[in-house]
């Protein structure tokens, strides 16, 4: 059965095709215009009712959540290392980052690039300055940890949480504060960046930028 992620070049779905050329596990690839509104056509819904990108779908099944697949693709594939095993005080770790990036960082980017959700266009400014400082105090809190505890999330096991964190560091590029800012999160970036998966994964999704 074919794997197919539905994708656009430069979002959430970025780290869930970057983990499945980690992984080495075949799919096609479905790219959506946002521009043109694809993300929103009632035949994407029915895969997808959020209208969003990533959907990935794996032997059948329907995927939506980046944090989440890359957990499941983590589970998927134990031989590539990412997910301590369960019950253990890595796995505690583990989950607390992934969430840490799903509960704290995506909706706080969600502000940041869809400001008007919140509270319509009237708010956005507010919104943004929220959602700006939220960011940079979650950013604070990556270096301090990382300073003391890295070289990864985990020390030195690296995660899939690590995949997500360096996708979400990306999208801070072009803000007022970028990650790249702080010095020790920079050194971890560019240390994931150098993988070649991420590499291949920029290649197939045309990005030049935060090379
Ligand atoms: N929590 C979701 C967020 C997905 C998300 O917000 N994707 C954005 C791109 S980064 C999207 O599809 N935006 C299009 C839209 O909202 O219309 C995930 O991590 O998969």
């Amino acid at each position: 059965m074919t794997n197919a992620l539905y994708y656009s070049p430069s979002t959430a779905s970025l780290v869930v095709h970057w983990l499945l050329i980690e992984l080495d596990v075949p799919h096609t690839l479905h790219a959506l215009d946002f521009d043109k509104g694809e993300q929103k056509t009632a035949e994407y819904l029915k895969l997808n009712p959020q209208g969003r990108v990533p959907t990935l779908v794996l032997d059948g099944q329907v995927l939506t959540e980046s944090a989440a697949i890359a957990m499941h693709l983590a589970d998927l594939y134990p031989r590539a290392n990412l997910a301590p095993a369960i019950g253990t005080q890595a796995r505690a770790a583990y989950y607390r980052w992934m969430f840490f990036c799903a509960y704290t960082l995506m909706p706080a980017y969600r502000g940041w690039f869809y400001p008007d959700e919140p509270a319509g266009a009237d708010n956005v400014d507010k919104v943004m300055a929220s959602a700006r400082a939220t960011l940079e105090h979650a950013w604070q809190q990556v270096a301090d940890h990382l300073q003391a505890q890295g070289p990864y999330l985990l020390g030195e096991q690296l995660s899939a949480a690590d995949f997500v964190l360096t996708m979400l560091m990306r999208w801070s590029r072009n803000m007022p504060r970028p990650t790249d800012d702080w010095p020790v999160l920079k050194a971890y970036a560019d240390r994931m960046k150098a993988r070649p998966a991420f590499q291949e994964a920029y290649r197939r999704e045309g990005i030049t930028d935060w090379v």
